[in-house]
């Protein structure tokens, strides 16, 4: 049976104009200029241009001799990735304080589910405008929301008054609000799907809505189904959370049992490489470093040390290790594993520790 479900309250943040808000809070001199995020030269591309700059028709993905053409006085800025990371966390951690259900969908966008939240806030849009607040602050950007009972309707609204959007779709306005989208917007959409429709004679909601269950599966198979719903309002696909990572590490048994010093040193060193290795593909970072010893009878000892800076490189993982490892009495008969971990996300720390991390 078709019911909808408006029980659930969904927040869609997305940043405005990501890369390039980061880069003018980071360097006041762009402020209120036409900055482009990419390559200036040869085949280079526009990975995104700041509001100054789309006014002259710049915009993601276009290639950057043509955004020259559109925009003489462009200025064009290298991309950060790692920076735009390490500021996709911080907006994940101001996130977190509202609710654990976080459905990151790029560094910049993200649904969160708030229908039971931190704050006790009643009110979706509360929500929305408290986490606005935060980002703004603290982070110094700007964020777009948009709050619903449902990830299509919410990730609409987010997009309909950007920048600095704050929209909501209650309920009882949500069909009149579909009526209104072109079916290019809606979601699973592309081209190729714009095409049959508009071939079908469907250009707008009620068009589609008109159009039977029988004939959108005919033409357009399970997504047949999911444009039925959309169009009704539903979408009963929930925040998929994903798990913050608190710790990553690596271990490893020996097939027999290590004595000497400089044996378990040498191990040491290649478990500090593969655990840098495994940072970065978690792109994690955090202050706590734990050596896990296991000895022959298996009785298992850990020593932590924290860090003011966050573990990233294999010789400050190693020194430390190293020390760690000066405060473990080694048994004779030697020791069956040996393990490192890192833990205490830097984010966390950061926030708990500085108040702002920019100045206006
Ligand atoms: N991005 C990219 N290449 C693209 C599109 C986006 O590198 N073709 C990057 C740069 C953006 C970031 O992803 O800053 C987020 O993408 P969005 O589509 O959310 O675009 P913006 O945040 O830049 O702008 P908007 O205000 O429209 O959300
Ligand atoms: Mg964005």
């Amino acid at each position: 049976m078709l019911v909808r479900d408006v029980s659930r309250k969904v927040v869609h943040i997305d940043m405005d104009a990501f890369y390039a808000s980061v880069e003018q809070r980071d360097r006041p001199e762009l402020r209120g200029r036409p900055i482009a995020v990419g390559h200036a030269e040869g085949r280079g591309v526009v990975a995104t241009a700041s509001y100054e700059a789309r006014r002259f028709g710049v915009r993601s993905a276009m290639p950057s001799a043509r955004a020259r053409e559109l925009c003489p006085g462009l200025i064009f800025v290298e991309g950060r990735m790692s920076h735009y990371k390490a500021v996709s966390r911080s907006i994940h951690a101001i996130f977190r304080r509202y609710t654990d259900i976080i459905e990151p969908i790029s560094l910049d966008e993200a649904f969160l589910d708030v229908t039971v939240n931190k704050a006790g806030l009643a009110l979706g849009v509360d929500v929305a405008r408290a986490i606005k607040h935060d980002i703004r602050t603290e982070l110094g950007l700007v964020a777009s929301a948009g709050v619903s009972y449902n990830k299509f309707l919410a990730k609409i609204a987010s997009d309909w008054r950007k920048p600095d959007g704050l929209c909501t779709i209650h309920p009882d306005r949500a069909l009149e609000f579909i009526d209104r989208l072109p079916v290019e917007l809606f979601w699973g959409v592309g081209p190729a799907t714009a095409a049959r429709l508009h071939e079908l004679g469907i250009y707008r909601a009620p068009e589609l809505r008109a159009m039977p269950l029988s004939e959108l599966r005919r033409h357009f198979g399970t997504f047949g189904w999911t444009l039925y719903q959309f169009v009704r309002g539903i979408d009963r696909r929930p925040v998929r959370a994903v798990r913050e990572r608190k710790s990553v590490g690596c271990e490893e048994t020996f097939s027999r049992d290590l004595r000497g010093a400089g044996e378990i040193v040498a191990v040491l060193r290649s478990l500090a490489d593969e655990l840098l290795v495994r940072l970065d593909k978690a792109d994690f970072s955090g202050c706590t470093l734990t050596l896990k010893v296991r000895s022959f009878d298996f009785t298992t000892r850990t020593r932590s040390m924290t860090s003011e800076r966050p573990y990233r490189d294999a010789v400050q993982i190693l020194n430390d290790a190293e020390k760690l490892l000066a405060g473990v009495a080694i048994p004779s008969r030697g020791i069956r594993l040996l393990g490192l971990t890192v833990s205490s996300p830097a984010e966390s720390l950061r926030h708990a520790s500085e108040p702002s991390l920019f100045e206006d």
